[in-house]
């Protein structure tokens, strides 16, 4: 049998089955012995996304065999020590076509940098993002000492101007949530921000289904353990004129993110309006970027070009990337 991953920890996984009717159900599956070859470079086997083959085992199931990945959203994690060479690497969502990197205005507080290295991931991995602006009810209510607003509608400014679209909804009222179904519609989309940010509400406001159908599936696999280590995946059923299933993969409660397989001197790559620079300073691909001659990121920083918040955050990420954890 052919089946989805929807969710799981390090051993139990929760399978879609492919198929009509009474085919088309969920099992708690294993991975048979160790034939899963390429999982070993991760912490976590199999993620929510993963196309799997299944082969029954009495009420459960055994999964032996993975689809290839066309695309992998993952971070580093401090706490993740698997078996293999890449064992703080975390997989948070496989086969997403769209990253959908979700921030606040307030409540939390908007972190920009936060969103920088998410946008970062999305990029090295090759998935095109969109920053989703949720809670925009709270636009100007926030709490004291939150960011002054002129500065978040500056940053957005300066992310669209890099390229990353800024879509502003709000899972309370609806409001931009019409809009955000025309992107996600059809394909496979994650869900990446800090907790807190709305992520699992806007599921449910897209689809209010989900909350049902998620809980169910929660209670379920609540008796096992590791619940919020992964994510989940949520199919939302194709509407009328609508081309097929919408996925959506939730990630669970991150505090910290830190971009996974990306060395410290290519952070520049994977900023876009760093990378087209980053080849032509005097010193080539050995500047580093922090006050040699010639560099022409320095260059476009002093223009304005480059946000400073930007290098900011390339600044802090390739110090963090080189030292490793501390
Ligand atoms: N005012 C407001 N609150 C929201 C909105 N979306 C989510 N919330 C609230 O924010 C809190 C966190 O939401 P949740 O979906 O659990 O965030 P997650 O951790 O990113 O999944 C909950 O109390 C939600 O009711 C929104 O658009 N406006
Ligand atoms: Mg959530
Ligand atoms: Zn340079």
């Amino acid at each position: 049998m052919n089946g989805l991953v929807i969710r799981g920890s390090h051993s139990v996984f929760t399978v879609r089955i492919d198929g009509e009717g009474e085919e088309r159900r969920y099992l708690e599956c294993r991975i048979k012995g160790k034939i899963l070859r390429g999982v070993d470079s991760y912490y976590n086997p199999l993620a929510p996304g993963d196309r799997v083959l299944v082969e029954a085992a009495g009420q459960e199931g055994r999964i032996t065999a993975l689809m290839e990945r066309r695309t992998i959203f993952a971070r580093k994690n401090q706490k993740a020590q698997g078996p293999g060479p890449g064992r703080d690497a975390q997989i948070l969502a496989v086969n997403a076509g769209m990253v959908l990197a979700v921030t606040t205005p307030a409540s939390p507080p908007f972190r920009p940098r936060f969103l920088d290295r998410i946008l970062i991931q999305a990029e090295a991995a090759g998935i095109p993002a969109l920053i989703l602006l949720n809670k925009q009810d709270l636009w100007g209510g926030g709490e004291e000492g939150e960011e002054p607003l002129r500065d978040i509608e500056e940053r957005l400014e300066d992310f669209l101007r890099c390229g990353y679209p800024v879509l502003r909804i709000s899972a309370r009222t609806g409001e931009g949530l019409g809009e955000l179904w025309e992107k996600v519609r059809g394909g496979t989309a994650v869900l990446a921000g800090q907790s807190g940010v709305g992520k699992s509400s806007i599921i449910n406001a897209l689809f209010p289904q989900a909350g049902a159908r998620v809980g169910a599936l929660n209670q379920k696999y609540d008796r096992g353990n590791h619940t919020t280590v992964l994510g989940e995946l949520i199919e939302i059923p194709g509407g009328p004129g609508d081309t097929g299933e919408t996925r959506i993969i939730d990630t669970p409660g991150l505090r910290r993110f830190v971009p996974q397989g990306i060395k410290a001197e290519e952070v520049v790559l994977y900023m876009r309006e760093f990378a087209p620079l980053a080849g032509s300073c005097a010193y080539g691909l050995s500047c580093s970027h922090r006050g040699e001659a010639g560099c022409k990121i320095l260059e476009a920083l002093s223009s304005g070009r480059i946000h400073r918040d930007r290098y900011d955050s390339f600044l802090r990420l390739s110090e963090e990337l080189k030292e490793g954890w501390k």
